[in-house]
């Protein structure tokens, strides 16, 4: 089976004490895991290594970046580079948000740098993409996000797409409460996995965990997650929230 997750993303939220406070509460619960089964906190820069010392003693418990730069090192003040991160230990980094997308204009070919700087220090990129809701009232979004695909992540090998997680997240459900349908996520993904399959192949198609992300909450993980080809979810409200974001653990499949 497929690697099965739930991602949280803190965004810009939280204090540190705030946040160690919600990662203690949550790992309290000790929420137990299956082999196919993780789970990856998304905490900002500055809590990544106490973050990481806290989960990284857990089986299947990861900690992740909300963003890395696309410049290898060198004079480009504020920005984090994926060796800092791989000098943390760090092992998973989210790249392609649509909040970057939107407010700091990052292009798919910069996003496809990223992807690169990761997968060539050995760190697993969560990969988002997904639609803003004037293509998807167009009813064009296939075409959208698989122009996304194509453009940052279909120069990789077979290999390197082994360790790459997809984020599919429809820009219209992002924080608004509304949630695609199960019916539309099964549907996108469905769609997504068989791009996969005709540019890789079916192995590659089957192996690669695409996640839900947009309003994911404790009261629709289950469903969500319960569609064949959705693997999960990347969770930014509600995982803020410790007993939502248990339970939403627990929605895995
Ligand atoms: C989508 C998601 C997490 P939320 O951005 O990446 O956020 O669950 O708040 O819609």
């Amino acid at each position: 089976m497929r690697q099965q997750i739930a991602a949280a993303n803190w965004k810009m939220n939280l204090t540190y004490v705030e946040g160690q406070q919600l990662l203690k509460d949550i790992l309290d619960e000790n929420v137990e895991t299956s082999e196919h089964q993780v789970v990856i906190f998304g905490v900002p820069f500055p809590y990544l290594m106490t973050a990481n010392e806290k989960v990284n003693t857990l089986k299947n418990f990861y900690v992740a970046a909300q963003n890395c730069s696309n410049k290898k090192s060198g004079a480009y003040t504020g920005e984090v580079s994926v060796d800092m991160l791989k000098s943390l230990n760090i092992q998973y980094c989210i790249i392609g948000h649509s909040e970057r997308r939107e407010y700091f204009n990052e292009t798919n070919l910069e996003i496809s740098e990223k992807l690169d700087l990761l997968l060539g220090a050995g760190l697993k990129p969560i990969f988002c993409c997904g639609e803003p809701l004037s293509i998807r009232e167009a009813g064009t979004q296939n075409e959208y996000v698989e122009k996304q695909l194509k453009e940052s992540l279909f120069h990789l090998s077979a290999e390197d797409l082994k360790n790459v997680v997809i984020a599919y997240e429809p820009i219209w459900a992002i924080g608004t409460g509304k949630t695609a349908t199960t019916e539309q996520a099964q549907e996108i993904h469905a769609y997504l996995r068989s791009v996969i399959a005709k540019q890789y192949s079916q192995e590659a198609a089957d192996g690669i965990s695409i996640l839900y992300g947009g309003s994911v909450k404790a009261n629709n993980a289950k469903e969500l997650f319960s569609c064949p080809d959705v693997d999960g979810g990347l969770v930014g409200g509600a995982s803020l929230v410790a007993v939502d974001f248990v339970e939403i653990i627990k929605a895995l499949k």
